[in-house]
């Protein structure tokens, strides 16, 4: 008789040693133990061939082990499920979200966009327009004659020959666009992307970035030129600031001046940035030639303007001390991470 006891023994046993870690593994101890067939159940069976004054006992003892082995399903069933796949996590939404790297602006785009703030606050527009161009937008519109060295091939993108198209050289050809299609007053920038044929070297590159900026009305003269140019320097490189320009020349303006401004590294008295002279090239600049105002539909003896561009590369080289162009177009996230946001 004490052998049924044993088995009910080794069953408590069996069962508060059972290694279960999957669902799967759980369904088979229910089964083994819990189920209708189980072994618990078949120690209740049992319970008819106990001696009468041992049927307390070997109840309290079957008792026991039923008990043992439904608790253990129980908080087992929990645990896994909670640990499963199935399970849907609800966040903390109090915790710190973190100071994950979540990318940053292009430095190209940091110094475009601040070049727009500041022409922005003084009534400008952004354009954009297309990179493909055909020969009138490019240069015809703009005063560039049929021979003129700017449309070589050498210097030029061109990617079909009938009707022309290519890669704007200069985003004067948005300009061009805006003219053709409204009379003044015209006060706009056109920021983006410009294609020149050019060897790749640390300080050029075939692919680089332009802000260029129009303003055409009645009576504007060389002295708004001078004063646009003298606010931007100081809005954009610090108010002391000085600028100077030198008369130059380009197709489309006349006159025409390249405007240097007084070194913002060395305050004029001169570094290797300046190369010693004190002054840093940072865009060119004119009168609109009445020729270009003309041939998009401007009637020259009402209105006059004034013109700019200027790269972008350049004084974001300056600003962030890069001293290789190819940097900007490489997206190499080492480069890249140095301009996130603290
Ligand atoms: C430079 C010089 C310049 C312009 C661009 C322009 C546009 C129109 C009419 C007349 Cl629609 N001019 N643009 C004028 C003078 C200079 O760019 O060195 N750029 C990097």
């Amino acid at each position: 008789m004490s052998e049924i006891f044993d088995q009910a023994k080794a069953l408590l046993e069996e069962i508060k040693n059972a290694s279960i870690q999957t669902p799967e593994e759980l369904e088979q101890f229910r089964i083994k133990y819990i189920g209708s067939k189980g072994l618990v159940k078949g120690l209740f069976g049992h319970m008819r061939s106990v001696a009468p004054e041992q049927k307390k006992e070997f109840g309290l003892l079957v008792n026991e082990v039923k008990q043992t082995a439904e608790n253990k399903h129980k908080s087992l069933k929990e645990n896994l499920s909670a640990s499963s796949s199935e399970k849907v996590e609800i966040p903390d939404l109090s915790l710190n979200a973190g100071t994950e790297f979540t990318g940053s602006r292009h430095p190209i785009s940091i110094v475009k966009n601040d070049i727009i703030e500041i022409f922005s606050r003084i009534g400008f527009d952004v354009v954009e327009g297309p990179e493909i161009e055909d020969d009138w937008h490019n240069f015809t519109g703009l005063n560039t004659p049929e021979h003129h060295p700017a449309r070589d091939m050498q210097d030029t993108f061109y990617i079909q020959t009938d009707p022309v198209r290519l890669l704007r050289t200069q985003t004067s050809s948005v300009q061009v666009r805006v003219m053709e299609n409204q009379q003044p007053p015209i006060r706009i920038i056109c920021p983006g992307r410009v294609y020149r044929n050019e060897t790749i070297s640390a300080r050029a590159h075939c692919v680089f970035h332009q802000v260029e900026g129009l303003y055409i009305d009645k009576g504007v003269s060389f002295a708004d030129l001078k004063q646009m140019l003298l606010y931007f320097a100081r809005s954009y490189f610090g108010p002391e600031t000085k600028i100077r320009l030198r008369p130059s020349y380009f197709p489309f303006t006349e006159p025409s001046a390249e405007v240097d401004i007084s070194c913002f590294i060395c305050g004029g008295d001169g570094c290797s940035i300046c190369k010693k002279t004190g002054w840093v090239e940072i865009l060119g600049c004119g009168m609109v030639d009445p020729n270009v105002l003309e041939s998009s539909g401007i009637d020259p003896d009402v209105y006059s303007g004034y013109a700019w561009g200027m790269g972008i590369e350049r004084p974001a080289m300056l600003k962030y001390k890069i001293d290789d162009i190819r940097l900007f177009y490489e997206n190499d996230i080492r480069f890249l991470k140095q301009f996130a946001k603290a």
